[in-house]
């Protein structure tokens, strides 16, 4: 198999002829002659970095069998120092990503709102890179952990890289890139004992959270199931930050970014999340690469919510706020354009981790607002890079690479790669025709909107900023009940677990202003009582000198808005397309059924897998094998969508397996559609899961579909139930009363 080394990869758009230079590794290992020293091509052969072939790859130079190593072994030395510089930081935040290549096109010319060419010419297929991550875990940390995900997007535009570095959530913690540091050591694991990984329940974080109350709008976000996705390929995006679009003819709107799936949004639940976590941390990782890889790509319509410059201050609440959004109803979101993530990485490292995405690279036609964590941002991008990749040269790692051609007069430095010819490396030159040389506005140069600016140097922040509670008593009571106790238990757990009695007093002060009902229910569980009349919660995010007066919660002006589109649940489920079925089958399983129900999910591009009660051959009804490549042990329902227990001869064993008890009996307590026919039922009957027909105590549940054989009835049942994604009113009955 040929071996692919070059530097510039198959794996990324070719960057433009003058820049790629070859590396020594290319060079080394394209040599004709190498073909005459083993029966493998040139191309496999072993080498050293500098092209040398290596005849023993097996044993280091010693003098004598029994003898040291000796220092001249160049070979042994070269590999083990390489091995031992394998590892850079990863990075402070968002260190545990998974990224993929894929396209956007818009749809039709925005050319009335911005003059960037990769959103005026609907013709065009710009390549792209993006990088899904979650925020406060290490590198190896579990996918599930709850926490809010990053949305990171390189767009290779014709005129220069533009990355829109989002999350999944359209809100932040902190209002002003200063407090970041503090947030960020706040939630990552404490410092004396590095504990807990990847986790906000726990008591530094909520220590923060609590003297913080900027952050309140953020916290109910987190606490929501927005922070447990189903799947990367099911969540929104958002750039958060109000942005600017500029047009040809210099007028500027303001903009907010958004990502919507096209499969639906969609989460788990936390029990379930938790699981997971044990089962296959790398949950979301291998969701994504098996989809690509399958060719299922996922797909995300680009949303924008413009704002006119006249109506900059229409609102209650600052355009400036991070921690405030715009609701869709008061400015809908258009969709204008298609991303198509449509291939996997060659190479983890050499991508995904070497991938340096920065808010300030931006192209014509987009510019930045004033708001104060987007400022910060712009500083925090490219520094951290220098440390991460180890100096000012990461642009010429291929993932960084522009499309668009590169000229300037930046030299030298750390792991240089472009090799540029002549004498100036300076401009203004004479020597040089005075090139690279700078470009006009019409040409494509860069102009930054010419926004007045005036103001006392302070350090302050203006007055609806410190509207702390009503976009977060927005956002809960936007929610459908379901959603509402799901974030109920998230904050019982959580708050359960910090050990400080005040900070977890302080914090059901927060949800009292919020919503009492809200604050009620997590006071329960907490053995805490919320007081008649709630004192204001403190706030300490105040400077020294600062009049407390101006730092007192305001109240904006908007009306009491709820918002369906901050609902998961308020929105089109999306089709099941690439929605994975577990299919319990042993010995003598009704096949025909088994594979008409594989026929009916596939045709909606679902797919079912085979569980057996142990991997390998399990024999059909008719006697003929089939390869389950799950077990029972090697797998887990919480890995799945929906479950099915097929009819068979050995069928109810099942119901005497501890392991498949606990398969379905998850499955049913995390919402999901399950079915089971003939002798499968008794496993159902077991788990103590109401198969309609089957208990007359009960009533009958809308996605259990039970049957004697796979009909056409059970399918249908299961396959509608599996398409609504989750039947929440399962759930009531778990919770403790409130
Ligand atoms: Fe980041 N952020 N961030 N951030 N961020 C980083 O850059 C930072 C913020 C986001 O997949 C770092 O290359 C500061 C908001 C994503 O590679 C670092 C502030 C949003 C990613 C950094 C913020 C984000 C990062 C760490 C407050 C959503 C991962 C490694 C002013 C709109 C990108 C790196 C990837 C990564 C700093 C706040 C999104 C340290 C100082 C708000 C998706 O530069």
């Amino acid at each position: 198999m040929a071996r692919r080394s070059s530097t510039n990869g198959a794996s990324r758009p070719q960057p433009s002829s003058d820049r790629g230079a070859k590396s020594d590794q290319d060079r080394g290992t394209k040599g004709n002659q190498l073909a005459s020293f083993t029966d493998h091509p040139a191309d496999t052969i072993l080498t050293t970095n500098h092209g040398l072939p290596i005849n023993d790859d097996q044993n280091s130079l010693k003098a004598g069998e029994r003898g040291p190593s000796l220092l001249e072994d160049f070979h042994l030395r070269e590999k083990i120092t390489h091995f031992d510089h394998e590892r850079i930081p990863e990075r402070v935040v968002h260190a545990r990503g998974s990224g993929a290549h894929g396209v956007f096109r818009v749809y039709k010319s925005l050319s009335s709102l911005t003059k960037a060419g990769f959103l005026t010419d609907p013709a065009r297929e710009t390549p792209v890179f993006v990088r899904f991550s979650t925020v406060a875990g290490s590198r190896g940390s579990t996918d599930l952990a709850r926490d809010v995900r990053g949305f990171a997007v390189k767009f290779y535009t014709d005129e220069g890289n533009f990355d829109l570095v989002g999350n999944n959530m359209p809100v932040f913690f902190i209002q002003d890139a200063i407090k970041f540091p503090d947030l960020i050591h706040a939630v990552k694991p404490e410092p004396d004992n590095e504990i807990p990984q990847a986790a906000s329940a726990h008591d530094t974080f909520w220590d923060f959270i609590s003297v913080m109350p900027e952050s309140m709008h953020m916290v109910m976000w987190l606490m929501s199931d927005r922070a447990i996705p189903r799947s990367y390929r099911m969540m929104e995006g958002f750039g958060v930050h109000t942005f600017r679009l500029v047009n040809a003819r210099g007028t500027s709107r303001f903009v907010k970014f958004h990502w919507k799936p096209l499969l639906g949004v969609h989460s788990v639940v936390w029990d379930e999340a938790q699981k997971i976590s044990g089962k296959d941390p790398d949950f979301h990782r291998r969701d994504l690469w098996e989809a690509i890889a399958e060719g299922k790509f996922p797909e995300w319509e680009l949303g924008l919510q413009v704002v006119e410059e006249k109506d900059e201050f229409a609102f209650g609440f600052d355009l400036l706020d991070p921690t405030k959004l715009i609701p869709e109803e008061l400015v809908p979101v258009q969709r204008v354009g298609r991303l198509t993530l449509n291939r996997n990485p060659d190479n983890f490292f050499a991508e995904t981790e070497q991938a340096a995405f920065h808010i300030g690279h931006v192209v014509p036609g987009i510019d930045f607002s004033n708001d104060p964590l987007l400022q910060g941002r712009l500083f925090s991008y490219t520094d951290t890079q220098l440390l991460r990749l180890g100096g000012p040269n990461f642009h010429e790692i291929p993932i960084n690479r522009a499309i668009a051609p590169v000229h300037n007069n930046q030299r030298d430095g750390l792991m240089r790669q472009t090799i540029v010819a002549g004498k100036v490396s300076y401009g203004p030159n004479s020597l040089g025709n005075n090139e690279p040389a700078q470009a006009s506005a019409s040409a494509g140069g860069f102009v930054t909107f010419a926004e007045p600016v005036e103001g006392a140097k302070v350090r302050q922040r203006g007055a609806s900023f410190f509207d702390h509670y009503s976009q977060a008593r927005m956002f809960f009571q936007s929610q459908s009940d379901p959603e509402q106790q799901h974030l109920v238990k998230a904050l019982r757990f959580e708050l359960g677990k910090v050990k400080n009695l005040d900070v977890r007093e302080r914090m059901v002060l927060h949800l009292a202003q919020i919503d009492r009902d809200l604050a009620k229910s997590v006071a329960k569980a907490l053995g805490l009582t919320v007081p008649a009349k709630a004192a204001q919660p403190p706030n300490r995010s105040v400077p020294a000198d600062g009049s407390a007066k101006d730092h007192q919660h305001h109240q904006l002006a908007d009306p009491a808005i709820v918002s369906e589109a901050l609902s998961m649940r308020a929105q089109v489920p999306g089709p099941i397309t690439t929605r994975k079925v577990a299919v319990l089958i042993a010995d003598g399983f009704d096949a025909v059924g088994v594979a008409a129900l594989s026929k009916a999910l596939a045709a909606q591009g679902a797919a079912a897998f085979l569980v057996g009660p142990h991997v390998g051959p399990v024999l059909g009804d008719a006697g003929k094998a089939v390869a389950a490549p799950f077990s029972i042990l090697t797998t887990s329902s919480v890995l799945f969508d929906a479950v099915v227990v097929a009819d068979g001869a050995r069928a109810a064993d099942w119901a005497k397996e501890a392991d498949a008890v606990e398969f379905v009996r998850d499955a049913y307590r995390h919402c999901k559609a399950l079915a089971a026919t003939g002798a499968g039922i008794k496993l159902l009957e077991a788990a103590d899961i109401p198969a309609d027909g089957k208990d007359g105590n009960r009533p009958a549940d809308a996605a259990v579909a039970v049957g004697e054989r796979m009909s056409r009835g059970v399918i249908e049942k299961f396959v509608t139930a599996l398409g609504n994604h989750r039947l929440w009113s399962r759930e009531p009955g778990l919770h403790l009363p409130i």
